[in-house]
């Protein structure tokens, strides 16, 4: 089955968001959302107009089936009509919570292949399975962030599978907030930064030339974020607060032994590493723009995709946390949201036409809606951004 009148895709992949850039500079972000939240939607619609014709004229025809080495674009039937091939993303953590999720909202397309980059097979296949995701939409591959042999295992493994490239998606995380003592990667890292940060580094250098080959129209690399390590807040401003400080402990290589487990060289905090470690993936995004996306044309983003009090992320936490948790965040600050939902929003990242500015960390209103939001300063800070990217290098064995 062709997909008709992809000859007008790449155009349509730069639909303008009218008047969004200005808007977003004026808004506070003190709960992850704009104040302006209104003034947006307005703002948003005429994109939102526009997409809906995209998917009017577009959306119901179904890509073909994937066949790696046919170009993205080709010629179809006669009459000059176009195909698109099917998409082809990699998720890593793609075996719970909000990569599941993702997975599924983009299978369920028909338009995407999911490579699901995963550390435990057998839960990976019965999450798939039990997702009722299609056995011809998706594969998985090992993949485990805690160690760097593994993260260059997963990338020959990708490179001879011959499948493109066309989305990189870094979601996995651990999240230790009991832990007294820090515990390490294969390599020695405190492991929520070591897998967090320093695997999807590794990862995301190495996938770029992978990304760079893919003739999609639209390629994309995108990190998961969080509220939690913007400081500019409420949310952040819950203590034990991110904070790189002067990066002595990551440039001593986070061991514990003869440096300290984390970024900033304090004590060991398992919930301030795993901010640390969001505030570093927010920096990578934004360093890949600067270096890469003229030359490149590839998409750098990241996003918050809401608070998912519900995902295995919180399975380190006392059950007391896990019981209080989501309904604090579902009547009180009222940033819940569901598994299902933050997956299309994380797939909506992937895939919609409107949403391929580079550089940007996305989040959503209360409707739903996405906006350009701000970082905070130390989320933003070029020059952070430039020595957590050079120190990284180094400890991955890249520089
Ligand atoms: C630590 O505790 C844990 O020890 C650690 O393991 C890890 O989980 C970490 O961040 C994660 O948190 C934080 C602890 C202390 O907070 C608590 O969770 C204790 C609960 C306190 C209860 C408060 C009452 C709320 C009523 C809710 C009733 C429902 C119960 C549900 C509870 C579920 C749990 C969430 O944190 C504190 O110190 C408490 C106060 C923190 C408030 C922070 C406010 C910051 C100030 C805001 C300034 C804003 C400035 C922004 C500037 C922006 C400028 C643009
Ligand atoms: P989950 O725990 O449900 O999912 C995390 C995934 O990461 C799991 O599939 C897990 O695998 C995988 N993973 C963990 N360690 C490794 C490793 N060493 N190698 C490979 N994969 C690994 O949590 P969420 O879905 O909530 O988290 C997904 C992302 O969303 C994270 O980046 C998180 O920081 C972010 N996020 C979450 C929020 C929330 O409220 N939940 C809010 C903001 C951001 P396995 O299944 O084998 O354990
Ligand atoms: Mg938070 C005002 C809104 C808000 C939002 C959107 C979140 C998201 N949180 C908010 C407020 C508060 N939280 C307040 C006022 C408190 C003090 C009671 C609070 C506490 C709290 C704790 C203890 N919140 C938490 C924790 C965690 O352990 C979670 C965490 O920090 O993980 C790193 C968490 C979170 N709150 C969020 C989100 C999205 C999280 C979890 C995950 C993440 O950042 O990935």
């Amino acid at each position: 089955m062709a997909l008709q009148a992809a000859s007008l895709v790449p155009a349509s992949f730069s639909i303008p968001k009218e008047g969004k850039s200005s808007a977003s500079l004026r808004d506070t972000t003190l709960f992850g959302l704009s104040f302006s939240d209104t003034v947006k939607s307005d703002l948003t619609s005429s994109a939102l107009r526009s997409k809906r014709e995209f998917h009017k004229k577009f959306g119901a025809v179904r890509a073909q089936t994937v066949a790696t080495e046919a170009p993205a674009v080709k010629a179809g039937a006669p009459g000059g009509k176009k195909t698109l091939r099917k998409g082809s993303v990699v998720i890593t953590g793609a075996s719970s919570g909000l990569g599941l999720a993702t997975a599924k909202a983009l299978a369920e397309t028909g338009k995407w292949h999911v490579i699901m980059a995963c550390r435990d097979f057998l839960k990976a296949e019965r999450a798939a399975k039990s997702a009722g995701i299609a056995k011809e939409n998706y594969s998985i591959m090992h993949l485990d962030l805690a160690s760097l042999d593994s993260v260059r295992q997963f990338v020959d493994n990708f490179r001879r599978s011959e499948r493109p490239l066309d989305v990189l998606v870094c979601n996995a995380a651990v999240y230790l907030p009991t832990a007294k003592e820090p515990t390490y990667t294969a390599e020695g890292f405190e492991l929520s930064v070591g897998t967090n940060h320093l695997g999807h580094f590794l990862l995301s250098r190495l996938l770029l030339d992978d990304l760079n080959k893919s003739d999609y129209p639209s390629k994309r690399m995108i990190i998961v974020g969080s509220i939690t390590g913007n400081t500019n807040t409420l949310a952040g401003n819950v203590p034990p607060k991110a904070n790189l400080g002067d990066m002595r402990g990551l440039a001593g290589g986070l061991n514990g032994l003869n440096t300290s487990s984390m970024i900033d060289g304090g004590d060991f905090d398992g919930a301030k590493a795993y901010k640390d470690s969001k505030v570093c993936n927010m920096l990578t995004m934004q360093e890949f723009h600067r270096r890469y996306h003229e030359e490149t044309g590839i998409t750098f983003a990241s996003l918050y995709p809401g608070c998912i009090a519900t995902t295995g992320l919180f399975r380190e936490h006392i059950p007391l946390f896990r019981l209080l948790f989501p309904p604090f965040q579902k009547f009180i600050t009222k940033g819940f949201v569901s598994e299902d939902e933050a997956g299309k929003r994380l797939a909506q990242v992937v895939s919609d036409p409107s949403l391929t500015k580079s550089g940007v960390y996305w989040s959503w209103n209360k409707d739903s809606a996405s906006f350009e939001n701000q970082l905070s300063q130390e989320a933003s800070d070029a020059d952070k951004a430039r020595k957590v990217w050079e120190i990284s290098e180094k400890l991955v064995g890249l520089a």
